[in-house]
């Protein structure tokens, strides 16, 4: 837009005034939309060559004298806009500088601070049992946690409607009725499934353990939670006894709790082993002694084991013969990863692992 863009005015009496103005403050809008600050300040409020000045000259001077006052009305409402334009206007250079330094780091405050993750005590304390193991050469399996009846149950050796199945309190998919009752679908509510999986898989030797999250549909209290962490271990082989599982378990509560730690094992019952037995430890607490922990007895039961049941051997004959009883035979042990990190850590509430409070889990950090 040049200076030409200011039109003589026609007359100077209302009708022409606010037409002559309306049309220039349409200009200054237009022009401020489209220019930066500095050009439009330049056009609009130069020295020399702005359109104002030329406003003022051609419009403003040349009224004759009862028209000046009306002139001088709107050409200040017209310089009002054009200044309001401005401060409104894109940004010149300078204002760039202006605005960029004050969105600049200031480098002398203090920075972000970004704590540092840790591992869960839970993951921690799973990671230690399976380190114990690996040391003696056992692999490492995982598997899915919805799990089929089959696996879960038929294959462990507990039959359809054996009652150790209410013992278990499964968690099950729902709308799985129409399916067979082998591949129904539910929580896994223990990790034996992985083991069975693991021998369909290979033929022995095996050495395994499988760390892993289980389901039952028990109510929540102080020592249970319907979800909870098993380390499950299986050793297959020719000529394994019930003294290698001592042996086995033995070491590994001693390196799990101190080299001090003695370990006893009680008859006891589970489908899918036979013998099974239940281990106690020598209270950590006391040493032996007696105390509240282990309710005056010196003992504490901290996981199951005993020699593979030939039944569950003979599932897996189903898919690798190799598996015959009659010429191999294994053990196998569970324990509860929770019971165990609640010992080691001193910590009375299972559900303290599950809720999420920084309170609790910072302290692991
Ligand atoms: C196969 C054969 C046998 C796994 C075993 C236990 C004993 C046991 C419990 C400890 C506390 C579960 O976490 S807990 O609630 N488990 O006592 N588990 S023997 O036996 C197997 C597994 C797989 C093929």
């Amino acid at each position: 837009m040049t200076n030409e863009n200011i039109p003589n005015l026609t007359g100077f009496d209302e009708a022409a005034l606010e037409k002559a103005f309306a049309s220039l403050e349409a200009q200054a809008r237009e022009s401020a939309a489209a220019l930066d600050a500095e050009a439009f300040r330049l056009q609009w409020l130069g020295r020399k060559q702005g359109l104002l000045n030329e406003v003022s000259d051609r419009w403003l001077k040349a009224a004759p004298g009862p028209a000046k006052k009306a002139v001088g009305q709107r050409f200040k409402v017209l310089k009002e806009l054009v200044e309001a334009l401005l401060e409104g206007a894109g940004p010149s250079d300078a204002a760039t500088d202006a605005a960029l330094r004050a969105e600049a780091i200031d480098i002398t405050l203090p920075g972000t601070r970004r704590p540092t993750g840790a591992e869960h005590p839970i993951t921690r304390t799973l990671n230690e049992i399976v380190s114990v193991f690996a040391a003696l050469g056992y692999s490492v399996g995982v598997g899915p946690e919805v799990e089929t009846d089959y696996y879960n149950f038929e294959c462990m050796n507990f039959p359809p409607g054996h009652p150790a199945r209410d013992t278990q309190d499964t968690l099950v998919v729902a709308a799985q009725e129409r399916k067979p009752l082998r591949d129904r679908l539910l929580l896994r509510t223990h990790t034996s499934p992985v083991q069975m999986r693991t021998m369909e898989q290979q033929p022995p030797p095996v050495r395994i353990v499988i760390p892993g999250k289980v389901h039952r549909n028990d109510a929540a209290d102080a020592t249970h939670s319907p979800i909870f962490h098993q380390v499950e271990g299986l050793c297959v082989d020719t000529n394994i006894t019930f003294s290698d599982l001592k042996g086995t378990l033995d070491h590994a509560m001693k390196a799990l709790f101190g080299s001090a730690v003695k370990t006893r094992f009680f008859p006891s019952f589970f489908p899918f082993t036979e013998p099974s037995a239940d281990v106690q430890i020598s209270c950590i607490f006391c040493g032996g002694k007696g105390c509240r922990k282990c309710k005056q007895s010196g003992w504490i039961e901290l996981l199951g084991c005993g020699m593979v049941d030939p039944a569950v051997f003979a599932f897996a004959q189903e898919k690798q013969p190799a598996y015959d009883p009659k010429k191999i035979s294994g053990f196998a042990f569970g324990m509860g990863v929770e019971r165990i990190a609640m010992m080691k850590y001193g910590i009375s509430e299972i559900g303290s692992f599950f809720a999420g409070d920084m309170r609790f889990l910072g302290q692991f950090a």
